[in-house]
């Protein structure tokens, strides 16, 4: 067991679940671009997903709230090589979702689209992983505003820039679109096991 710094108190069996170049936390950092847009979901909010898809979808706050619950527990990896082990969060899972509003044949990505133009990338292959969640609580509590309440992405698969938080869309495309780290240079992949940090 190291002793020192970054590596305290870390054990074997948790060093083993760390990708390269990652230390462990035990807190939750909160990182993001711009400002919590709110702390009460606002009157017309709604979740919507467009694009390849036969039946585009919208919901409002009650009907999000009132499809199946999914509970969620997973490692969480930020490119800023912090990594926070068995997180747990509940929302709506993705694939089933997505699979019932018919993909369209060459369907190939998702965009998720959040409050003030963030916007984040994936591959439709892994946004269509059992554990990507539209996750609305953390840790057996309502998500808060810090961590991207009432909404986030949850993509546990990728560097957590992806895990879009005050999500308010998914679009469907048949074509990839960087979105906003990967525009400014970040990893258009950001595999945390292959240390997929930055772009070329
Ligand atoms: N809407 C939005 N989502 C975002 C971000 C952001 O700036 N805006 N930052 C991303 C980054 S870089 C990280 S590391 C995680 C941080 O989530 P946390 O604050 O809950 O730890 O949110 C991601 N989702
Ligand atoms: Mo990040």
């Amino acid at each position: 067991m190291a002793l020192f710094g970054k590596g305290r108190g870390v054990t074997d069996e948790e060093r083993e679940r760390l990708p390269p170049g990652q230390h462990l936390v035990r807190d939750f950092p909160i990182l993001h671009a711009g400002s919590i847009p709110y702390r009460e979901v606002p009157e017309d909010w709604d979740f919507r997903i467009w694009g390849a898809v036969d039946t585009p979808l919208r919901w409002t706050y009650e009907e999000l709230r009132s499809q199946d619950i999914t509970r969620q527990v997973c490692d969480i990896h930020c490119v800023t090589t912090w990594t926070k082990l068995d997180t747990v969060w509940e929302g709506v899972a993705v694939a089933p979702l997505l699979r019932s509003l018919g993909l369209r044949e060459g369907a190939s990505h998702v965009v998720a689209h959040s409050e003030e133009g963030y916007t984040a990338n994936i591959p439709l292959d892994i946004a269509l992983h059992d554990d990507v969640l539209l996750a609305y609580r953390f840790g057996d509590q309502e998500l808060e505003p810090e961590h991207g309440g009432p909404l986030r992405l949850l993509v546990p698969a990728l560097y957590f820039w992806k895990s879009a938080k005050w999500l308010r869309g998914l679009e469907v495309l048949d074509h990839d679109e960087p979105g906003f780290w990967e525009r400014l240079g970040y990893s258009n992949s950001a595999d945390p096991w292959k240390e997929e940090r930055y772009g070329f």
